[in-house]
This record gives structure tokens, sequence and C-alpha cells, in this order.
């Protein structure tokens, strides 16, 4: 549910104080470029020096190494394994088969994974491309006409959209906005076309070159931005700072409910940080929605927090300056006035795996794919799986496009009823499609975290799987076999999977440790709460056998087992005030 409006008395638009350094090395990056064209000449380091370890996540990259030999580096006086992680910009997932192609053998040549990694936010990743390298990936990106730019940083994020194929009039809509959004936001600097497509440095004045949204400082903080297609919530709404909810008539789009200001990090310990569900701002025509994004954006701007970066994010700045003045000010400054919200509701998220078929007669065959790891492996989670082998050969034949999901799935769009045979067998050849995959296992997610995630506390991807293991035969003890919790591990508070709108959420705290939170629902309207600090892996499952057998010896009927634990009283559920979330 979506928090009350704040009214904040005599608010505070703009924090004073001394800034954080990321301000400085925004103002003298030169919208961006640093010296980052100089520093992928050093070849004494596989790194990134002073300020381009920070500016490269502009550009869609953020320096990692292998975390389960960093300490063995170490001892032998190693400089860390550094290599860079990229993270393409892809709005509403749409990614075409040849780009597919070309995306699966950069992987297979010049990776230490050799894998593509599918996110949280409908886009793809590579772990592991070394400095020699980079140039090379974003040339190969930019042939087929794909690129990172702006995909982290301080600056408007990859785009989302509902993955609907089925809908395709609306889906299309929707996705045609996504884009839009996604244009309209980014980063109008050349910095990356110089830097890694060597295009001419064009000579401006620096009045030409002023971000005319984004500013010359660019964002306080990360910003994230989506459109949906209710009844699904499959992009998750309430991790993101402005959601257009698509409202239709007819089958088609006549404007958005605009919500503003959801997030889901927070940091151990720190009570000013917490997840916070978006606001609901009302509804807009579509004509508006550019005029909108651009006054939401440039209000953040202004009035986010650009002196403690763990309060920047638009959440943030809503509980300070209050929603009201916020709302306002985005009024006065779209020329538009939010008019009452149209009714629509969340019934679901996820995604529906197997075929449909859309209104347009074409088929969409949704595959789970568990924590987005497309890959070859021998390792024992694989099973002999040969995921990337078969996405390779069905893209080398499918003549539509392949949609990424938010939940780390991928559906193959857009198929004629002659091809339909064929594509499901390379799937089943090649562990894609698997009809045995539980309910469970396919309302899971983590996030990456090990080995290269440098911030995660405790396993996540890696975990996953054998723990989806022992909680189907947890829920097959307590009469549950068929039913599921939406479950998600995330190895650090920054909530990269979203455990913080799970039913249970596991959110790392240290090795082998994990915060428990119970209680969101099924719509992802209501952010969990504290149920348990510090459990261990014997724990969680101790605690989710017991919790389930109460759900299954009390609950109502079809009663989900978020809503369970709140009418139970085993949680308390989070409306009010998300300042107090870790007080009650
Ligand atoms: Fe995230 C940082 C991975 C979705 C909140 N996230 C990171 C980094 C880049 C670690 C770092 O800063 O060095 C992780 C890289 C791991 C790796 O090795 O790949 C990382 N985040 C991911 C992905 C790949 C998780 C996944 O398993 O799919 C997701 C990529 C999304 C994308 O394609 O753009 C991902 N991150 C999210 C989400 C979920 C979402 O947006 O739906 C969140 C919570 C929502 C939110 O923003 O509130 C999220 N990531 C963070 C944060 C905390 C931000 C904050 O408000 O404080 C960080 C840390 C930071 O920014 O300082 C972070
Ligand atoms: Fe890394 Fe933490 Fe994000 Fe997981 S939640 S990917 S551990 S930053």
């Amino acid at each position: 549910m979506s928090n009350n409006f704040t009214k904040v008395e005599n608010p505070v638009l703009v924090v004073e104080g001394k800034q954080a350094d990321n301000e400085r090395l925004k103002a003298e990056s030169d919208y961006l470029r640093g010296t980052i064209k100089e520093d992928l000449q050093d070849r004494m380091t596989g790194g990134f020096t002073s300020d381009n370890f920070q500016l490269i996540r502009t550009h869609g990259m953020y320096q990692q190494d292998d975390r389960d030999i960093r300490a063995e580096r170490q001892k032998q006086k190693l400089e860390p394994l550094h290599n860079v992680m990229l993270r393409a910009r892809l709005p509403g997932g749409i990614i075409n088969p040849t780009q597919w192609l070309a995306i699966d053998k950069f992987a297979d040549d010049y990776t230490s994974y050799g894998s593509i990694r599918l996110t949280t936010r409908q886009t793809f990743q590579f772990h592991g491309v070394l400095k020699p390298n980079i140039k090379l990936m974003h040339q190969t990106l930019n042939s087929v006409g794909l690129d990172s730019i702006a995909t982290a940083g301080d600056v408007n994020r990859n785009v989302l959209c509902t993955s609907n194929p089925v809908e395709s009039t609306l889906h299309q809509e929707a996705y045609e906005w996504a884009t839009k959004l996604s244009e309209h936001l980014l980063p109008k600097t050349r910095a990356y076309a110089e830097i890694w497509l060597d295009e001419e440095k064009v000579e401006t004045t620096e009045a030409d070159e002023i971000e005319p949204i984004l500013g010359s400082n660019y964002l306080p903080r990360k910003f994230k931005t989506t459109v949906v297609i209710p009844p699904n919530n499959d992009i998750d709404v309430h991790a993101n700072d402005l959601n257009f909810v698509a409202i239709s008539e007819g089958g088609k789009l006549i404007g958005f409910n605009v919500l503003v200001g959801g997030g889901l990090a927070m940091t151990h310990g720190d009570k000013g940080t917490y997840p916070r569900c978006a606001d609901d701002f009302g509804f807009i025509a579509k004509e508006d929605t550019l005029a909108i994004a651009a006054a939401v954006v440039t209000v953040q701007r202004d009035w986010g927090n650009r002196v403690n970066r763990k309060n920047a994010k638009t959440k943030y700045t809503l509980d300070r300056v209050g929603v009201d003045t916020f709302k306002a000010e985005v009024e006065k400054r779209a020329g538009v006035e939010f008019s009452e919200s149209r009714s629509y509701e969340f019934t679901h998220r996820g995604d529906s795996f197997g075929w449909v078929e859309g209104i347009d007669g074409k088929h969409h065959l949704t595959l789970f794919i568990e924590n987005g790891r497309i890959l070859d492996s021998e390792r024992a989670d694989f099973d002999g799986k040969t995921l990337k082998t078969g996405m390779r050969e069905i893209a080398k034949i499918h003549q539509g496009d392949f949609r990424l999901t938010a939940n780390q799935n991928l559906i193959v769009a857009g198929v004629a009823e002659a091809d339909k045979a064929v594509i499901e067998q390379l799937a089943r050849d090649n562990g894609l499609l698997n009809d045995g995959v539980s309910n469970q296992r396919k309302a899971s997610m983590a996030c990456v975290a090990f080995p290269t995630c440098p911030l995660a506390m405790a396993e996540a991807e890696r975990y996953l799987p054998t723990l989806v293991d022992d909680v189907e035969a947890i829920l097959e003890k307590n009469n549950l076999k068929d039913e599921s919790i939406i479950l998600r591990v995330t190895g650090c508070p920054n909530g990269c999977g979203r455990a913080m709108l799970a039913e249970i959420g596991l959110v790392g705290k240290g090795p082998g440790k994990y915060n428990m939170y119970l209680g969101s629902d099924l719509a992802g309207s209501r952010v969990p709460k504290l149920y348990k600090e510090n459990v261990d892996e014997a724990g969680v499952l101790s605690e989710i056998d017991a919790l389930s057998a109460r759900w299954s010896a009390e609950r109502n009927d079809n009663e989900a087992f978020g809503d369970f634990v709140i009418r139970a009283g085993i949680v308390e559920q989070v409306i009010v005030s998300f300042k107090d979330f870790h007080h009650a």
C-alpha cells in the first residue's frame, strides 16, 4: 500500500553542508569524460584509477574482481584480478535475435565467466571483461544497435516495461513510452561515443552541451523509471522512483497514473535508511508523459540530498519536503495538473510460464531461467543444462524478438504457429523448458552477490537453488506441495533481488547469516517487516518449516502466505510512515 501524503511544515528544500565527494567528481568530469580515455591506455593496472573508477558507471560498467580468489591473490602480493561488469541499456527488455547472437559470442570469447546474466531490471550483464577488451565490447554492442549508456551512476537507469506479450497493442504502446522515456532522460553528453566508439569530439560551447534535464552535476543518486500495465506488477513499482501505470480504455492507452518515490535499499544499523513504497500523484494524459517525467527528475535533481548519499534518493526527498510540496513543484514545472487517479488493480507479480497466444495470433514462450544466469555449465546446480547453447540455437532461427522480464526470466516472443514445435524442442533439449520446475522455484529470486558483487555480505545466487530444494521439501511435508511463497534473497541490504517486496525476504547480514523479513503481498504493494535477525541457514529452514506449517493449518481459503503472517500477528503491517520502519 502507498503511504499517506505527508505535509511537512517549513520543508528544507535543499540540504546544506559539505557535498558528497561524488558531486566533486561529477563536476570535474567534463560531462562524464574524466580521464577514462587515458586510463584505458594504462596497462600497468587492470583497473581504473581515481575518479574514473566511479565515472565508468555512467557508461554502464562497474569495476570488480573475483572475491573467491581475492585473498589468495593478496597472499601472493598480486593486484586483485580487476575486470569490469557491463550492464546494457535495454528499455522494456526487448532484444532481437541478431543482437542476442552478438552478445552470446562476446560472452564466450571475452568474459571470464562465459555467462549472460539477466537482471532484475530487464537487461543483461557481462561479468569479467578485462581492460584490453572493454572498447571492443562497446563496439560490438554498437554494431548491433545496443549500448550501455546510463545503466549505472547518478542518472536515470534502464526504463522497465511490463512484459505483457498477450495484449500486443497496449504492450506496444507502453513499450514505446518506455523507449521514449529512456531517450528523453538519457545524458546528452557525447562522452560515451567519444570514449568507446572513437567518435570525434564535436567542439561545442559549454552552453550547447549543458544537460537540459539532468544538469551539469547529474542527479544526486541513481533514479529508476518504469511503465507498468496492470494487473501485473511484474516490474515492482515500489522499487522505483518514477512509475507510469498504464490506464487503458478498450485496449488503447489513454494515460498514466504516476507513482513517485519507491525504493528498497537500507543500511544495516542506520535507521535513517528504509525501504519505501511510492506515492500515487494522480492521473495524466499520455501526451503529458515526457513533461511530467522531466519535471519529477528535475525536482529530484534540485532538491535531492547531495550531502549524504545514503539519503539522496527521491524517497527521502519526498519525506523531507513533503509529498504535497514535491507534487506541487512537479505540476508547476510541467505545466500540468494531476487529475484524480484512475482506478486499477495489481493482482500479481512474477511471470506466467509456458506458451500463450497473443491477440495478434502470435505465440509467446516464457522460459524460467534460475537466477537469470544463462550459461552452459558443469556447475552442480546446472545439472548439465546448456542454456546458453539453447538460446543461441533458438536465436539462429527465431523470427520474432526476445523479452527479458524484471524477474530474470526470458520470453521468446512473436513465434508463428509453424515455428512453435522446433523452438519448444530446442528449449526442452537444452534445459530451458522443464515441466518439473515447481511453483516455489518459479516464485523465488536472488541477486548476484558472490563472487562478483563487491558489496555482498552473504551468498544469494549461489545459495538459492539448494535453499529452494529444501523449501520444496518443507512445503510438501506441510501439505503445500503446489503452493508457493514469494521468496527472495539479497546478499546485502541494498536489495537488488527485491527481498524487501517478498513474502519471505532474506537479507544478507554476514557469511551464512540473514535477516528474515515477512509479509509482502502478491501484488507487491506492501513492504515486509523484520521477523528475525542474524538467522543462519539451518535457522532459515526451521523458521520456514514452522511458519509454513502454521500457514497450512490456519490459513483462510486461498490466503497467501504474506497475508497470513500479518493476519496471524506474526509480524505487523508497515502502514503509515516508512520513517518508522525500524521502530514499530
Ligand atoms: Fe543493484 C549496487 C546488482 C537491481 C539496489 N547492484 C549493485 C552492484 C552494482 C554492486 C556495486 O555497487 O558495486 C551489484 C552488482 C552485482 C554484480 O556482480 O552483478 C548490483 N542490482 C544488481 C542486479 C544485477 C541484481 C540481479 O541479481 O539482477 C540488478 C541490476 C539491475 C539493472 O539491470 O539495472 C540490480 N539494485 C537492483 C534493485 C532492484 C530493482 O531496481 O528493481 C535495487 C533495489 C531498488 C532500489 O534501487 O531501491 C538495487 N544496487 C542497489 C543499491 C542500493 C541503492 C540505494 O538506494 O542505496 C546498490 C548500492 C549503491 O547504489 O550504492 C546496488
Ligand atoms: Fe550485491 Fe547487495 Fe545488490 Fe546483492 S543486494 S547484488 S549483494 S549490492
